[in-house]
């Protein structure tokens, strides 16, 4: 039967129709084979050796991660100007500060994450730590995060993610650390540790998991194969992430991210994105925060067959056919 499921991270609700499964389809579309790629191309700005477009810089010969500022920044690091009061309520601005970051994960131009050994997945795991390092101080908010695919807007096949740093806290984040604030609040407990426990429990929405991880397809997913990856450890930032979290969380991403590209057998588009504490949190707001990321593939029945989210989902909020759990079991099937 048609029911609402509740988001306790944002508040919101998502409906969910499992009975619309049963209408008729033509059945998964094959994508046509992709085009094979070269270990190494000359064209690709990422790649080692070449000339960037934007700022002209050379990349080095790197053999391991490679970061470097973004050409076309979003956030400038410039102190903003004294700002004029508002002509009108209407007319409310604020200034924004940050940095915006490239980070290739491998020089090889012809891999995915995904396809990395699960020692150069690591080395990726290492710079995210790194990057956030480096950042926070002078930032309230790090991004780390990877848009995979044409189908998400992604611009080149050369494995590589996102950092982008800000002096504000964005409204997901600001959304999530209220959550989680009245909920440690309520409950003299962690959201997302209550609610790890509740999903070990009940293991039907658990994908893959090991001693210090677990990725579970959240019972109020919205995109079909959507997941939350969790830390089996109070670790409320990645300044927390140790050692031992690294090696493990490098483990669990290589088994999820193998079973998404097995689901459609194709290479599986997506969004992935980190969300922590922001920095100068309070003591209070750290207690309540957990580290977690989010994982948002487009695709709903094959490679080339996504879900959008238009019309119903634009106006009122998103709906989805497949249950989590469904979702869950497929791609531990996978
Ligand atoms: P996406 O394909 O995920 O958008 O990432 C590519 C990023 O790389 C994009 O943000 C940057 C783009 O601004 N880039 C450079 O900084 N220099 C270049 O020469 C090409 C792309
Ligand atoms: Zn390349």
């Amino acid at each position: 039967m048609p029911h609402r499921r509740h988001n306790p991270l944002t508040g919101d609700w998502v409906l969910v129709s499992p009975q619309r499964q049963k209408r008729p389809w033509r059945g998964t579309v094959e994508a046509p084979p992709a085009p094979a790629l070269q270990r190494h191309d000359p064209d690709c700005p990422l790649c080692p050796r070449n000339r960037r477009g934007g700022s002209g810089a050379v990349n080095p010969d790197y053999t391991g991660v490679f970061v470097f500022d973004n050409d076309y920044p979003a956030l400038t690091p410039e102190a903003p100007a004294a700002q004029p009061p508002p002509p009108s309520p209407f007319a409310r601005s604020r200034p924004a500060r940050g940095a915006c970051r490239v980070i290739c994960f491998s020089p090889r131009h012809d891999l995915t994450l995904s396809q990395l050994p699960p020692a150069r997945i690591e080395a990726v795991v290492a710079a995210w730590r790194a990057q956030y390092a480096d950042l926070i101080g002078a930032h309230r908010w790090v991004q780390i995060f990877e848009n995979k695919g044409a189908m998400m807007g992604c611009s080149n096949p050369h494995p590589h993610g996102q950092i982008w740093a800000g002096d504000f806290v964005p409204n997901e984040l600001r959304r999530e650390g209220q959550r989680q604030l009245a909920h440690h609040r309520a409950h003299g407990a962690a959201l997302l540790d209550d609610y790890m426990a509740f999903e070990m429990r009940a293991g039907e929405r658990v994908v893959a998991h090991n001693e210090h991880w677990a990725a579970v397809v959240p019972y109020w997913a919205v995109w079909p194969f959507e997941t939350l990856l969790l830390p089996r450890r109070a670790v409320c930032d990645f300044d927390q992430v140790d050692d031992q979290l690294q090696a493990a969380l490098a483990a669990l991403l290589k088994n999820l991210l193998g079973r998404y590209d097995r689901l459609f057998g194709c290479p599986m588009p997506y969004c992935l994105g980190w969300h922590g504490a922001p920095g100068k949190a309070t003591a209070a707001a750290r207690a309540a925060w957990r580290l977690h990321a989010h994982c948002y593939p487009p695709l709903l029945r094959g490679a080339t067959v996504r879900k959008h989210m238009v019309g119903y989902e634009m106006l009122c909020e998103p709906q989805r056919d497949l249950t989590p759990e469904d979702a869950a079991a497929r791609l531990r099937d996978a």
